[in-house]
């Protein structure tokens, strides 16, 4: 039977939350989490080979040097789900070291159709290992998958890439706590983070001169033409990448260069903007090493182990759940 790639109420969801974030009063917004259409998830692909850009290649070379010790440190039979999936390419060190010592399942979770089939692609033909994807949000995912584990299992879950710089701190903190929530004691979460580093290499990350992440924020504009009959012109929108020092965090977004109106028909929605306003796409929040293990005590973990990158500052944050 041939599955829709795109279900009606998926498309319903996307409008209303176009429509939500987009008709907020003070600043318009757009969920990032739509940045990752089959188009946008092959520009971010490039974005991580971009030498501008270091964070994905530092957290690749964390788990390429201590996957060993990292998954050494945990108790068997061991489990691996992951929060995101991406490509899969990073993850390939983890299943690697696993699968010397079990043969191991690997449970991708992610909203990406295109992202789920590439990591399944990329991640196959290890020996020893099952790929058992989950088309689903992160905590959904999670919760099907802990219930379908035996009771001898452990569970490492994986959330890399600094992807929890996504959401602002104090969510990302309920969205530890959430996950804490739903893992045995003993299970463990490595953890990605990005960490601060001079804010002119911060800002050349966001804004490449190659123009790569320029189009990966424009894209979402074109996503919603595409998927709900919208018409954003997008060489009317300019790509813009700010540090606010306050949050400590890197922020996404477009800025209209005149006064326009756009229809967006699925979402039944007309939305007139200034010349200048801006709409936020995307936050990435940058952290001390020592915030990490502040922010795992408080949401139920320990820390096991912290690896840091020594050319890109970023941490690889072994918890356990207390
Ligand atoms: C995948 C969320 C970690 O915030 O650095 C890259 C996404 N945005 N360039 C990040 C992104 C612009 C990335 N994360």
């Amino acid at each position: 039977m041939q599955t829709p790639s795109l279900p009606v109420r998926d498309v319903s969801e996307f409008a209303a939350d176009i429509r939500e974030s987009l008709t907020k009063s003070a600043q318009r917004e757009l969920p990032s989490k739509y940045l990752y259409d089959e188009v946008g998830s092959a520009l971010f692909e490039t974005i991580c080979v971009l030498p501008e850009y270091g964070l994905t290649r530092a957290d690749a070379r964390l788990l390429q040097k201590h996957a060993g010790e990292i998954v050494g440190r945990l108790p068997g039979p061991l489990q691996v789900a992951e929060l995101g999936s991406g490509s899969g390419k990073k993850t390939r060190w983890i299943l690697e070291a696993l699968a010397k010592r079990q043969k191991t399942y690997y449970y991708p979770i992610e909203i990406s159709p295109s992202a789920l089939a590439a990591c399944e692609k990329e991640l196959g033909q290890i020996d020893m290992v099952s790929i058992v994807g989950y088309e689903q949000p992160y905590l959904e995912g999670l919760r099907a998958v802990v219930e379908s584990r035996e009771e001898k299992d452990h569970l490492l879950v994986l959330f890399l890439g600094s992807t929890i710089g996504n959401f602002d701190r104090d969510a990302g903190e309920k969205f530890l706590n959430a996950v804490r929530g739903i893992l045995r004691r003993g299970d463990a979460l490595l953890l990605g983070t990005d960490l601060e580093k001079a804010v002119a290499d911060q800002l050349l990350a966001y804004d490449d001169p190659a123009g790569v992440t320029a189009a990966f924020n424009l894209n979402l504009l074109g996503r919603i033409n595409r998927e709900l009959g919208a018409d954003f012109d997008l060489s009317s929108f300019r790509h813009e990448a700010r540090w606010n020092a306050k949050e400590r965090r890197i922020e996404m977004h477009l800025r209209s260069l005149q006064e326009q109106t756009v229809e967006i028909p699925a979402a039944g929605l007309r939305v007139r903007l200034k010349e200048g306003e801006t709409i936020w796409t995307e936050s990435s929040h940058k952290y001390k090493a020592g915030d990490v293990l502040a922010m795992a005590a408080r949401t139920g973990f320990r820390c096991e182990g912290q690896w840091l990158d020594e050319e890109w500052p970023f941490a690889q944050n072994l918890l356990i759940a207390k």
